[in-house]
């Protein structure tokens, strides 16, 4: 029996995708041997509602120095973050001497917008590489894991944060209890914890099962996030939608007490419960509908490879990962995936071992269809490869259905 990473219940499995590779594990043709798998299997807790996966991998193992996802490399993020910083700035930043903490800094697309601003920042990224591109901008970085010891310590060092933000990672750490104690010794007595991570309500509504992988431990909604602050002495007092990466949620959260909870919090907590969104047979839902997408996408490349059809993939993304090595796609149906991060041009798509080339090269020639993995930059990647469409090649998209564009 797997017991809860928060409450110490049952978790009960609702998919199991089998033995996986790290989803961000690029590896050069000589190093394959050596590549770390685990089960990656996603359960409900029968106590406490939350979503996460029955298997924790060691965090040295996914965020080190050749961590290779760089937030900054794609533009709607770039506006998205900005806009978060000014929208913090506005609302938090205000007082004499302002301080905001991010946790998974990586490249320092948020912070870079504080530090413009001139305001007290410190980044803390355990990545090495992506902390040393926030450096060169002129960010401060500190390379460590954000837990109850580190936070102390920079409550010692550099006093309170107004702010503590997080975006995308706050899912990735399993040692929850650890960061909300962390939060509680570094947070001003008013101060506030923002996150914002992929919504199981969206990944359930539109079939975006490739946002499970190592890296994502939990799934959360407004219910799991209320009651795991409500542990610690936290109040969730905001919840706000976001469109980036297919569908998040962005949680504030303050000490019990500090502030009213929006109206907001109540509603989602409700639209929650009306559809099921943590009983066991609505997550199962889930399953067919991964099955159905996996064996459709086989059954697409298969034809199109009969039709001698030239395919390709587009954006070596970690929830890339999820779909090949669950589908069983390899390089026999999908010869190269093209990508602009210079980490992974060159190297070998985890598991499934599909060449990863550079994105400058797709147009030499075009293939003929190419399988968006990047399904959540759609609208940027079509326009930035117009001339592909414009000579006749087509987009897959594979959420929340298998279509070609
Ligand atoms: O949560 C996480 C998110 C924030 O980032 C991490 N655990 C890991 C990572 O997930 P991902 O790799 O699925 O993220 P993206 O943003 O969907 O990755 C896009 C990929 O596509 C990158 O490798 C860059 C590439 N890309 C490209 O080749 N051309 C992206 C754009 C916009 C482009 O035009
Ligand atoms: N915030 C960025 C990066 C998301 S990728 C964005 O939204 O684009 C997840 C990041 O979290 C990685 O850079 C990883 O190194 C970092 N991370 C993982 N565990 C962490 C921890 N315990 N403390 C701080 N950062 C962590
Ligand atoms: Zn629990």
């Amino acid at each position: 029996m797997t017991r809860c990473r928060i409450c110490g219940g049952q978790v009960r499995k609702f998919f199991d995708f089998g033995r996986q590779p790290l989803s961000d594990d690029f590896r050069a043709e000589e190093d394959v041997a050596g590549a770390y798998y685990f089960q990656l299997a996603v359960g409900a807790c029968a106590s406490c509602s939350m979503v996460q996966l029955l298997e924790e991998v060691p965090r040295e193992r996914m965020f080190n120095y050749d961590y290779p996802y760089h937030s900054s490399g794609s533009q709607r993020m770039r506006e998205h973050f900005a806009q978060t910083a000014r929208d913090l700035l506005a609302a938090e930043l205000t007082g004499p001497d302002p301080f905001c903490v991010e946790i998974g800094s990586n490249d320092g697309v948020m912070l870079g917008v504080v530090k413009d601003a001139g305001v007290r920042h410190l980044g803390v990224e355990p990545s090495g590489g992506v902390a040393e591109l926030a450096r060169k901008d002129g960010v401060r970085v500190r390379t460590d894991f954000f837990e109850e010891s580190t936070a102390a310590q920079i409550a010692a060092e550099e006093g309170r944060a107004d702010v503590i933000y997080a975006a995308n990672t706050i899912c990735h750490i399993p040692y929850l209890d650890s960061v909300f104690r962390g939060v509680d010794a570094l947070l001003a007595p008013d101060g506030v914890f923002v996150f914002e991570d992929p919504y199981l309500g969206d990944i359930v509504e539109r079939h975006t099962f490739d946002q499970i992988y190592d890296e994502h431990f939990y799934l959360f909604t407004a219910t799991s996030v209320r009651d795991v602050a409500r542990r610690f002495g936290f109040e969730l007092v905001g919840v706000k939608r976001l469109p980036v990466h297919g569908g998040e949620v962005r949680y504030t959260i303050a000490r019990a007490g500090a502030r009213p909870p929006a109206p907001e919090v109540e509603a989602l907590i409700s639209e929650e419960a009306r559809r099921g969104l943590h009983d066991l047979d609505t997550l199962k839902g889930l399953g067919a509908g991964i099955d159905r997408i996996c064996d459709d996408l086989v059954a697409l490349l298969r034809d199109l490879r009969e039709r001698g059809a030239r395919v390709a993939g587009y954006g070596a993304t970690a929830k890339s990962a999820t779909v090949l090595n669950y589908a069983g796609i390899g390089a026999d149906l999908l010869p190269c995936v093209y990508d602009t991060t210079p980490a992974k041009i060159g190297r070998l798509m985890p598991g499934s071992h599909i060449p990863i080339r550079s994105a400058a090269e797709f147009g030499r020639p075009y293939p003929d269809y190419a399988v968006l993995f990047a399904w959540n930059h759609t609208e940027e990647i079509v326009a930035r490869e117009a001339e592909f469409t414009a000579q006749g090649g087509r987009w897959i998209v594979y959420v929340p259905s298998v279509r070609i564009l």
